[in-house]
């Protein structure tokens, strides 16, 4: 009975929290309420399966039940042994034709859901972007348009966008559960899928693939705004002039600094060759490596260690640190590139 009682509080804790955890979350970071093409087919498959499996538990669940409380033991039958049989043709054709037709109604919309999101006619004439991931930030190479960006993936709403993406280290995996479903990067093969969003917004994303110390932290976020806005956003980040004097005495020699001792990693405008994220947008952006604040305050602390907020990324011992004054100086620069007044209102949260 004690061993029954702990096993049912066991149930009941779990049960309990499960129920806290699926209220966790927050918009537009959630695959149940899709606001794109293939968040939509994916959650249709997850309604598909689960219906399946409800109706295959309470059918069990019932059955159970029923065998449970009329074939028991009843007094004064201690002795009884029930007729035995052996082998029912009937019953074995039953329960191996039902679970093949509920597979098939599992099946036959998730290979052809399969098919249409793997699909690539339309790519030579969309939007391409290489998408590759690092530890623990993401990449974002406009290849036609000639824009190099990270973190922050810009996109038109309405239109397929179609992501051609790698790894540069270990395996990542790119998932915007709002808008499409999970891509692996990988350092060896590119993989390509397509993400479309109906609405202008921004959308969250997470790595997927546990990819060291820092994996959680890896955020990035999807901004779609509408397809005018999006060729201004074009505009703007093309006219960049990454030489360009900025307009305060600090700005300017922090941009001496950064040009110094950053440039050699980072990058500002369309130079493909950074190792780390390119900064061009950086005063557009809502977060500091995807995670922290953003502040001057925590852009300051993040140039001196990097390391207080994400463990083992790549930044962390191999650059010189500055004086503290002197990374004031990098920050009121970074802060200052600004390219495009394009970013949705919900982008500053
Ligand atoms: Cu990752």
């Amino acid at each position: 009975m004690k061993g029954w009682m702990g096993k049912i509080r066991t149930l009941f804790l779990l049960s309990l929290l499960s129920l806290l955890l699926s209220g966790c979350g927050k918009e537009n970071l959630t695959a149940f309420s899709p606001k794109g093409y293939g968040a939509e087919v994916s959650l249709n498959l997850i309604i598909i399966s689960l219906l399946v499996m409800i109706f295959v538990f309470i059918v069990v669940m019932v059955i159970y039940t029923i065998v449970l409380i009329r074939y028991r033991q009843k007094k004064g039958q201690e002795d009884f042994v029930p007729k035995q049989t052996e082998g029912n043709k009937a019953l074995e054709v039953i329960w191996t034709v039902i679970p093949i037709i509920l597979l098939i109604i599992i099946a036959v919309p998730t290979v052809s859901a399969t098919f249409d999101l793997a699909d690539t006619t339309e790519k030579n004439d969309s939007l391409n972007i290489s998408v590759t991931g690092n530890q623990y930030w993401w990449h974002f190479n406009y290849g036609e348009e000639e824009i190099q960006t990270s973190q922050d993936l810009y996109i038109p709403t309405g239109e397929k966008v179609y992501l051609n993406m790698m790894s540069s280290d270990v395996l990542h995996s790119f998932w915007v559960p709002t808008l499409a479903g999970k891509m692996d990067t990988n350092p060896e093969n590119e993989n390509t899928m397509y993400i479309e969003a109906y609405e202008e917004g921004v959308y969250y994303g997470k790595c997927a693939e546990l990819c060291g110390p820092s994996h959680s932290l890896m955020d990035f976020k999807v901004i779609a705004v509408s397809p005018e806005e999006f060729d201004q956003w074009v505009e703007d980040m093309q006219n960049v002039n990454p030489d360009a004097t900025p307009e305060t005495a600090s700005a300017q020699e922090g941009q001496a600094l950064f040009e110094n001792s950053c440039l050699s990693c980072h990058a500002i405008g369309s130079s493909p060759t950074a190792v780390g994220p390119n900064l061009t947008n950086f005063g557009d952006r809502s977060k500091i490596a995807g995670v922290v604040d953003y502040s001057k305050e925590n852009l300051v602390k993040w140039i001196l260690n990097p390391e207080e907020f994400k463990p083992g990324n790549k930044m962390s011992g191999n650059y010189s640190v500055p004086e503290p004054e002197e990374a004031e100086k990098i920050a009121d620069y970074l802060l200052q590139l600004q390219p495009s007044e394009v970013t949705p209102e919900s982008a500053t949260e």
